[in-house]
């Protein structure tokens, strides 16, 4: 019998490469939100895989980029962190998308670290096989990559082999956590971030950045059901007035989509009570930023 595996892997890459899509099929569930928005992941949400050879704990950083609010530096610095205390480090790209800007600051940053790198190559589903290698090669010669893994995180294609060699590239180690440890956060904080993600689906612009979720209250009650009241945060009370919508539709259609993927996630019915409310410059109070889990 081979020796059990174990180990810290960080998803790296710019924003909507598709780092939480990977992390929630690799886990075969939602712990991490997604959107096409940008900053949808705004905390280090770890994530564990456990077979009864290995465990693999992986860890969906926000975005590497330069800090523009508090919130935004924190982020960074959480980012950067990340990437020494892990075995390995994965850095999704876009197939559909050349090397950019971002992209370069990343590898910028990697070469800071003597964590070795697989470059992911993501979305492949959406690129003709030819395209592939130039932009792989692109890639090559900016970094020493350990492995070069094309996948489609969305699909599921080669995410196998992208798990196989990444548990060939982890030590000999403990399991860290119990089998059926799947995510560290606690049910109230994926409530919120549930809440948040059809949020950032249905509005646009300056809307999607502005608002954070606060779970207020989760009680179970007769037959099994659960009343959730929970709030969302924005700084302008004309994001208020879009969160509402007329008539309360947008906040109605919020909490129909949001209450079906709560129901989901808690296995039980629940009644969702959703309000808004303005807290102007949420993002830069640091009681706040503490109080939605933003700060350790
Ligand atoms: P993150 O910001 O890197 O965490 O990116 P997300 O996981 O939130 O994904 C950003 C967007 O890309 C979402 O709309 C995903 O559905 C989409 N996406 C992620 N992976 C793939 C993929 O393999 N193929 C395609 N076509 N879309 C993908
Ligand atoms: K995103
Ligand atoms: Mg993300």
């Amino acid at each position: 019998m081979t020796a059990f595996k174990s180990g810290f892997v960080a998803l790296i890459g710019r924003p909507n490469v598709g780092k939480s899509t990977l992390l929630n099929y690799v886990l075969g569930q939602k712990v991490a939100i997604m959107s096409d928005k940008p900053q949808t992941t705004r905390n280090k949400i770890r994530g564990v895989y456990t077979t009864d050879t290995e465990q693999v704990i992986f860890l969906d950083t926000p975005g590497i980029h330069k800090p523009k609010s508090r919130l935004g530096d924190w982020m960074v610095k959480t980012a950067r962190e990340a990437l020494e205390e892990v075995d390995l480090v994965l850095f999704l790209v876009d197939a559909d998308e050349g090397i950019g800007a971002g992209d370069r600051y990343i590898i910028k940053r990697l070469k800071e670290v003597r964590t070795p790198v697989f470059l992911v190559v993501n979305k492949i589903d959406r690129v003709h096989p030819d395209a592939l290698l130039p932009l792989i090669d692109t890639y090559r010669k900016e970094f020493s990559f350990k492995e070069v893994v094309p996948i489609s995180a969305l699909h599921g294609n080669n995410t196998s082999t992208l798990l196989q060699l990444i548990v060939e590239e982890l030590p000999e180690g403990p399991a860290y956590y119990p089998s059926e440890y799947v995510t560290d956060h606690p049910e109230r904080f994926i409530v919120g971030e549930l809440i948040r993600e059809k949020v950032l689906h249905l509005t646009r612009e300056e809307v999607p950045h502005s608002v954070a979720v606060v779970v207020e209250e989760m009680t179970p009650e007769e037959e099994n059901r659960i009343f959730v009241r929970a709030t969302i945060l924005t700084e302008r009370s004309s994001q208020k007035g879009i969160l509402i919508g007329k008539q309360g539709s947008m906040l109605k259609e919020v909490g129909k989509r949001a209450r079906k993927e709560i129901q989901r996630l808690l296995g039980s019915p629940v009644y969702l009570d959703l309000w808004v409310k303005v807290k102007r410059d949420w993002r830069n109070e640091e009681y706040m930023l503490r109080q939605l889990g933003y700060r350790q």
